[in-house]
């Protein structure tokens, strides 16, 4: 004999009931494994326990992000694959590796593009950033938004850098992106791509001499202990971004999809913020711990050392398309 509809209605609610007052959620929960390559104590750490928390409340539970730092299930470049692969749910990371994956990315890339952070953020917020985000679908990514790295500035173990020249002969620690390392040769450096999980040991054994990173990323990684000088050459802006593995975006309900847009959003304030707290310190707090800080560098001389790969980078990239960014209001 066939249940009545009122007793199954009441099995059901008795049991919605009973999971309430267990504390387990009366819904399924899904968990999603995020990943990034610094410290929880970050620009980037702040991000991803803000869109973890945001998740879980603006999904009512249906959804619960898992927090992994330091690199602990990979460094970016393999993220990055992970999230294209599967392997992974969400991570934040840098465009370091990303022209690996989508090319048209790399121009960001490009050294002294951006004037400050307003106009980074402008421009990334505005048509030209949101066009790019919509590169990654095809790649099997999702770019939930653009977060931020920073100004990046020269760090060594051998001398304090003033002026290009200074740079020549320096071997230094790149990330795997192909604009930089085109760029920085014309420096004079000699560049070394390598994960930034690895960047410690190897500048504490002495295999680079030094590397280029933003603040926030100095400060973080406490590069101070292996590092003597620091020059504010501000020479590139790193963009980061909080990418999603397409199959696990897709299965979500189109409420769920603005929740998650709504809690990237909310976790790119705060690492923006961060971000401003740590460019109003850090130069202080790095002098106290005895590095060397140049910090009125002549940037127009660095830039103008570039000349030949400027030529290079416009006819790649469309001369219009590097001005339309560079004189973005
Ligand atoms: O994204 O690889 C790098 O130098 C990045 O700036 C770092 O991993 C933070």
């Amino acid at each position: 004999m066939r249940p009545s509809r009122l007793f199954v209605a009441l099995a059901i609610g008795i049991g919605a009931v009973s999971a309430l007052l267990s504390g387990t959620p009366a819904v399924a929960q899904t968990a999603m494994k995020m990943n990034i390559s610094l410290a929880q104590n970050s620009h980037y750490g702040v991000a991803v326990d803000t869109f973890a928390k945001e998740v879980e409340r603006r999904t009512n539970g249906r959804y619960k992000i898992q927090n992994f730092y330091a690199g602990a299930l990979g460094a970016e470049r393999e993220s990055i694959e992970g999230v294209q692969i599967g392997t992974l749910d969400i991570t934040l990371t840098s465009t370091g590796p990303i022209p690996n994956f989508v090319p048209e990315v790399a121009i960001l890339d490009i050294p002294f593009l951006f004037r400050d952070y307003a106009q980074a953020r402008a421009v990334l917020d505005g048509p030209i950033g949101q066009d790019l985000l919509q590169k990654f679908p095809a790649k099997g990514i999702v770019a939930l938004g653009w977060a931020e790295n920073g100004f990046r500035h020269m760090t060594n173990s051998k001398h304090a850098v003033n002026a290009p020249d200074d740079l020549r002969g320096l071997k230094m620690r790149t990330m795997e992106n192909p604009i930089h390392i085109q760029a920085y040769k014309q420096f004079g450096i000699l560049p070394t791509p390598m994960a930034f999980t690895e960047v410690f040991t190897a500048l504490q054994q002495g295999t680079v001499d030094g590397q280029e990173n933003p603040l926030s990323v100095i400060t973080a990684a406490k590069l101070d202990q292996v590092q003597k000088y620091l020059s504010l050459t501000g020479h590139v802006y790193s963009p980061a971004l909080i990418l999603m593995n397409k199959g696990q975006w897709d299965k979500l309900s189109a409420l769920d999809k603005q929740a998650f847009l709504d809690s990237a959003r909310e976790a790119i304030k705060v690492n923006r913020a961060r971000v401003d707290e740590d460019e109003g310190k850090a130069v202080a707090d790095l002098r106290s711990k005895g590095m060397n800080v140049v910090e009125a560098v002549d940037k127009a001389k660095f830039q103008a050392s570039l000349a030949p790969v400027y030529a290079e980078f416009g006819k790649r990239f469309g001369q219009e398309n590097i001005d339309r960014i560079r004189n973005y209001r």
